[in-house]
């Protein structure tokens, strides 16, 4: 899908940066070849697209300042904490000139999307969440990535070869590199999409010393739709392209410390890990592939769950069965937390309240998931017998039906 610029000669090499950097000895052939290795070894370390890009993000610097100043990271002070580092690789590991940017799909076979999204009585778990963390493992094959290269650049004379791998966590704006690099075009919802990949995946990049070729960007293939926006539960995408943290379900169930503000629980439903729906809705994941990667299909125990019996595990169960899952970082708590909130949730049920009031009982809860606990079970008591999901979440439901019918 995406063609690469011309490398440039050494000489010719132009450093946007402004950087000091060791002149690159490979000449523009030997470049050329290189990049090709690159997609090539990309593809067998098992990611499904690996583009290049310069470290230019400077167009997108007023708009990551606005974000902030309008205080849509919320809680997320990491996301100020950089200044515009976040826009300028180069400062994040100095002699930077290319990020090598890579995307790891992670949609599991038998997603299920629809079916759980249906049952309020069970918990939805954003569905890259339900097998092994990515982060390591991401990093890992990106550092592999970045040995072969090196050891490529020695047999051509060129021993100062230097890289960084990254992978969500740090501070550089990921998204834009991707979109630049061609590995999807920047979505509505902010996500990065493929016309034929969808945005069910991961990125990972790899910052590096050589003047790679560069990929061009794919034509944004949006145009005049606004399914995202129009199915957020919770109008968290403010206007195309910007997602307030504070108001996004992935923000208030993973990100957030302490109380969900009582405005968003209701529109929460059964989310109790994450949220999926901006994802669901796309037209463009009607195509999209599933993972290569078994580990990052959904745990057994995580597979159309109960929320009541979610509900009883203890902290040492809760560890045991997210151990090495991006689920556990939340802590045993914030797990009650939310799913106390999809208890609240849930169709009028007199079991569901005395799970709720045995929970109380426990000695594993503070008074932050008690208040959660305590709306649960007003919730649960001022409710008629049947009513259940929001007319929001049931036209995602039909969407879904309808438009990725392998996976609802
Ligand atoms: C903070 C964060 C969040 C926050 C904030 C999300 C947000 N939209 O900013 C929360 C917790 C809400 C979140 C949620 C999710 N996240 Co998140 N998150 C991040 C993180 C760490 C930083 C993102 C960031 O810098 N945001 C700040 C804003 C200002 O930057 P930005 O959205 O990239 O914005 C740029 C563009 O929108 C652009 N822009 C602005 N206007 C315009 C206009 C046009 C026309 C264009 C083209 C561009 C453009 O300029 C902006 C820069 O200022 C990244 C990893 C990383 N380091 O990048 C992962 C990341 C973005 N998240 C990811 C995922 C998977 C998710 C979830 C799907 C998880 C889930 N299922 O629950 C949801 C999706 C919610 C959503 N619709 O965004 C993936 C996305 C992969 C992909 N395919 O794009 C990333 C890249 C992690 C990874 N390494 O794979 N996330
Ligand atoms: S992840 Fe959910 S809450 Fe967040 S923007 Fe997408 S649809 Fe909205
Ligand atoms: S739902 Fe529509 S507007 Fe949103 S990202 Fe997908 S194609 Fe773009």
């Amino acid at each position: 899908m995406t063609a690469t610029t011309p490398a440039s000669t050494p000489e010719q090499h132009i450093d946007l940066t402004n950087q000091t950097v060791e002149p690159c000895p490979l000449t523009a052939a030997q470049l050329d070849v290189l990049n090709r290795q690159i997609k090539q070894w990309g593809k067998e370390l098992g990611f499904a697209h690996v583009g290049v890009s310069d470290v230019d993000l400077s167009q997108h610097e007023a708009s990551l300042q606005q974000w902030l100043d309008n205080g849509y990271h919320g809680e997320m002070n990491y996301m100020a904490s950089h200044g515009m580092m976040r826009a300028r690789p180069h400062e994040l590991h100095p002699g930077t000139l290319r990020v090598i940017c890579a995307r790891m799909d992670y949609l599991p076979p038998e997603a299920g999307f629809a079916s759980n999204l249906t049952h309020p009585n069970l918990g939805y778990i954003s569905r890259y969440a339900g097998g092994r963390d990515y982060h390591k493992m991401i990093r890992q094959r990106l550092k592999k990535l970045g040995d072969k290269i090196t050891e490529h650049c020695k047999t051509l004379g060129f021993d100062a070869t230097d890289f960084r791998p990254f992978v969500d966590s740090a501070p550089i704006l990921e998204r834009p590199l991707a979109d630049k690099a061609g590995i999807g075009w920047t979505g509505k919802h902010s996500l990065i999409l493929h016309p034929e990949a969808g945005s069910w995946f991961f990125l990972g990049e790899l910052l590096i010393n050589l003047p790679l070729p560069l990929d061009i960007p794919i034509e944004e293939g949006c145009n005049t739709c606004v399914a995202c926006i129009k199915s957020c539960p919770t109008d968290a995408i403010v206007a195309p392209y910007v997602v307030d943290a504070r108001r996004c379900i992935s923000y208030l169930t993973i990100e957030l410390q302490g109380a969900i503000p009582e405005e968003f629980r209701p529109l929460i439903g059964n989310r109790i890990y994450g949220c999926d729906d901006c994802q669901l809705v796309c037209p463009v994941n009607s195509k999209a592939p599933l993972t290569a990667e078994s580990d990052f299909h959904t745990r057994q125990a995580l597979i159309q769950p109960e929320l009541i019996d979610l509900f009883t595990w203890s902290e040492t169960f809760f560890l045991r069965q997210t151990e090495g899952s991006a689920i556990r970082r939340i802590g045993h708590k914030r797990w009650l937390r939310n799913i106390a909130i999809a208890l609240g949730n849930a169709p009028a049920n007199p079991e569901i309240i005395a799970a709720l009031e045995q929970r109380k009982l426990s000695d594993e809860v503070d008074d932050m998931v008690i208040e959660h606990i305590d709306w649960a079970i007003a919730q649960q008591q001022q409710k008629a017998p049947q009513e259940t999901i929001s007319r929001k979440t049931q036209r995602v439901i039909r969407a879904i039906q309808k438009g990725l019918p392998r996976d609802a």
